[in-house]
């Protein structure tokens, strides 16, 4: 017998059929961002400022892409070493301008047809975000909910013209895009009004969903956020706010793991919040002091989180995208290390004896419901994520091929 078939024993033993698990994590794609690889910069020289709109990557290791065609290169080899079929999320600031200038309020599919068309070629579903940051017209730190009636329409127009791009982009792949609306928009310092700012965003948000389109082309989501780089004291787009929002508007909810208090759990919002709203999307991401964007790990908040989807059966419901960015450190290894953390937890969470931990619980036999969470950590669950990379054919070793890329490829940039 080899490994994995000791290992599908020792869990049938449990009430898991390894099998089933294999399937659903098969089936279960995870939304790849673009802006790990190049961090967070786009492609279209707008002269903005990346520090002065909330989100800041620190490092520069070498060999970052420049180009959308260096971007989708590493992307594949990042893709080929992450075992099932997953997805792309791009952000509309990755725009193939092809050298002209266009205001972000003027975007088509036009310009992001390179990026739908390499997507097809390769069998990848599209997820898409307007771009509220890295832009002059975001640098009062208000876009959305900016006092400015200019610069708040310049930027529903934006909103307005991603959706369309992502409906189109659902439409050509055959597969429901999902368009997400983060927006930097605090202040540094404590705000004398922080309801004004509030009631413009709502209307402002409302102006850019008021176009109907065909949802199973294109899903808005909303995602909140606690503080920022220079939005520390207030930031207009809170959870309750947005918590609001999307309930009142049955849009999907996003929640980003770094977005709360350190000690606050993501994992247990997930069950209250698809009571009430339609569908989630989630940034799984890990949050380090007052960062939100480090690299996912196989640590115990994510697995709690796919613990829930899991165990409340909201997979369904959940597009699982990620988002973190580190400069200082390979950005494919980056990509690689946080996708294949991100389905090592879910395998967990699908490899956990539920039939037993609920028939605990419904005994009342708290101690041993506790007793069976801490046995199962140690079942062999590597033997049956090296039986997930062998059938989708992925090397358990990656790293040297990651360092031949950086040889052969990065090394040139
Ligand atoms: C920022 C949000 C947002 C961004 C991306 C680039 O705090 O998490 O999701 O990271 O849209
Ligand atoms: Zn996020």
């Amino acid at each position: 017998m080899n490994a994995y078939e000791i290992a599908k024993e020792t869990y049938a033993a449990h009430g898991v059929d390894t099998e089933e698990v294999l399937n659903r994590l098969a089936v279960t794609p995870i939304s790849l961002h673009c802006w790990q690889g190049d961090d967070v910069g786009g492609f279209e020289n707008v002269g903005g400022d990346l520090a002065g709109s909330g989100l800041a990557a620190t490092g520069n290791y070498p060999g970052k892409a420049r180009t959308p065609d260096e971007l989708r290169q590493d992307l594949e080899k990042a893709l080929s070493l992450i075992p099932g079929k997953h997805r792309l999320n791009l952000h509309a600031c990755y725009a193939e301008l092809g050298g002209r200038k266009k205001e972000r309020s003027d975007y088509g599919v036009g310009e992001f047809q390179g990026w739908i068309d390499w997507a097809k070629s390769r069998g990848l579903g599209m997820d898409f975000n307007p771009s509220f940051f890295a832009h002059p017209k975001a640098s009062s730190g208000f876009t959305l909910s900016s006092p400015d009636k200019g610069i708040r329409d310049y930027w529903i127009e934006h909103g307005k013209a991603c959706r369309r791009i992502g409906a189109e982009i659902g439409r050509q792949l055959g597969s429901t895009c999902v368009t997400n609306v983060w927006i930097p928009d605090g202040s540094k310092d404590l705000p004398a009004d922080r309801k004004s700012p509030r009631l413009r965003l709502e209307s402002a948000l409302d102006e850019v969903f008021s176009e109907k389109i065909a949802p199973q082309h294109n899903l808005d989501a909303v995602e909140s956020k606690l503080f920022g780089i220079g939005s520390e004291s207030y930031v207009v787009g809170s959870h309750e706010f947005y918590m609001g929002y999307a309930v009142k508007n049955q849009k999907l909810l996003c929640l980003d793991a770094g977005h709360f208090h350190p000690t606050e759990q993501l994992a247990d919002k997930i069950s209250s919040v698809l009571q009430f709203v339609p569908e989630l999307l989630l940034h799984v991401s890990r949050g380090v002091r007052w960062d939100s964007d480090h690299v996912v790990l196989l640590d115990d908040p994510t697995i709690a989180i796919m613990e829930e989807l899991v165990r409340g059966e909201f997979l369904g419901r959940t597009h699982i995208g990620l988002d973190f960015f580190d400069a200082s450190i390979n950005r494919i290894a980056a990509w690689i290390i946080g996708s294949r953390s991100t389905q090592k937890a879910l395998l967990t969470a699908l490899l956990q004896p539920l039939a037993q931990l609920r028939a605990a619980e419904e005994e009342g036999a708290f101690w041993e419901r506790l007793a069976i969470m801490e046995e199962s950590k140690t079942l062999p669950i590597g033997s049956v994520w090296e039986e997930f990379l062998r059938r989708n054919d992925v090397p358990c070793n990656w790293m040297a091929e990651v360092r031949q890329y950086e040889s052969l490829v990065l090394a040139g940039r």
